[in-house]
């Protein structure tokens, strides 16, 4: 047994990402009313995809999930046995290849697992050019129950780490749960951090995403999402800076901790915005723009091979700093760094032998 437990707690959706390059992207995508770069959900008219791309002789199968993803990404920074991952999958091979993956690559699987004939969700990735259009069944990982946080080794788990994770997509059927764990974490002090995860979650899930808002200390997203919660919340053409900006002033259950905002752009630069800058190195300083702007470090369009994941991957190593106990600033460019190592990859993955970040 390890004698290392948990310090980071990631939730989510566990699924297996199924990859398939298209050689006519538009036409592929047209035919079943996709976007070149978003995440869905699946509706039925999009159910035939899952058996036609698996005849893609480019198909590649990949582990995936957005809070998975960022459990590995954490964990790429971390001893084997510092990060735990929760969700919930079918009793199938395709949870036996997570379970594979997470093990590799230092994460705790704590998995709830639902009997036959519930089976593991899958996410269909079409890549085309550089962008990645995302399309998701869930299958098991919405039969996720409050009561799994409640069985022993679960409770132990989340009672022991200092950093809880939850993606957005989460939101879309596990709200009760979601709030249970953060409305407890926030009130024992831990830090919790969620992600937009994609445009549709404050689009559709904004009631859902303002209740739990209260008891995050870290929100995490991209410029699309921003921009779709603007939409939503009636901020009209507010620019990034005014939406983070609302975001980290949003009520906050834990008044002693600030709230930090984090909006990526791709390759163009992340914007921090504090609700409270203070002198904690864990924060904005007092002498620093507000928000603050970071910018990425370039990469050669020859070196990008999928974009899938990255965004994930920065919040592992946003994840993964904090929890060694770096400054925001360095958690920032961690995160930058697992992004770039995870864009030169394909699907959400990073390079091993693992490189010194
Ligand atoms: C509820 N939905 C739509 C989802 C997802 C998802 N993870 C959880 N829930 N849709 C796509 N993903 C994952 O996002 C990663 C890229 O950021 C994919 O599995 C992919 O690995």
């Amino acid at each position: 047994m390890s004698s290392v437990t948990p310090i980071v707690v990631s939730i989510g959706n566990p699924l297996l990402d199924i990859t398939v390059p298209v050689a006519d992207g538009p036409k592929y995508l047209e035919k079943y009313g996709l976007k070149a770069n978003d995440a869905i959900l699946a509706e039925d008219k999009h159910l035939p995809i899952y058996q036609e791309i698996v005849k893609n002789p480019g198909v590649t199968y990949v582990a995936g999930g957005a809070a998975q993803n960022a459990a590995r990404g954490a964990s790429y920074l971390l001893p084997a046995g510092s990060v735990a991952y929760i969700g919930s999958v079918g009793d199938d091979d395709l949870a036996k290849t997570l379970t594979d993956v997470n093990t590799k690559e230092g994460v705790v699987s704590k998995y709830q697992v639902q009997a036959a004939p519930a089976q593991t969700g899958a996410c269909a990735v079409i890549l085309s050019n550089h962008d990645r259009s995302l399309v998701t069944t869930l299958r098991a990982a919405e039969q996720f129950t409050k009561d799994h946080l409640a069985k022993p080794e679960v409770a132990a788990t989340l009672a022991g780490a200092k950093l809880i994770y939850i993606e957005g997509y989460f939101l879309t059927h596990g709200i009760e749960s979601a709030l249970e764990v953060a409305k407890h974490a926030s009130a024992t002090g831990r830090t919790v951090v969620l992600n937009l995860s994609a445009p549709f979650i404050p689009q559709f899930f904004k009631v859902q995403l303002e209740d739990l808002l209260p008891h995050v200390d870290i929100l995490i997203g991209n410029e699309s999402e921003a921009a779709a919660y603007a939409e939503a919340a009636g901020l009209g053409d507010a620019s990034l800076e005014q939406i983070a900006t609302t975001l980290a002033g949003f009520s906050k259950s834990n008044a002693s901790r600030p709230r930090l905002v984090v909006v990526t752009q791709g390759a163009d630069s992340t914007l921090v915005a504090s609700s409270s800058p203070s002198a904690s190195p864990a924060n904005l300083s007092p002498t620093d723009a507000n928000p603050k702007t970071y910018p990425v470090p370039k990469l050669a369009a020859d070196k990008i091979i999928d974009t899938n994941g990255a965004g994930d991957m920065f919040a592992g190593g946003l994840l993964g700093a904090l929890a060694l106990g770096k400054s925001l600033d360095v958690a920032i460019e961690t995160g930058h760094k697992l992004g770039q190592i995870c864009v030169g990859q394909n699907g959400a993955t990073l390079e091993f032998p693992k490189v010194q970040i």
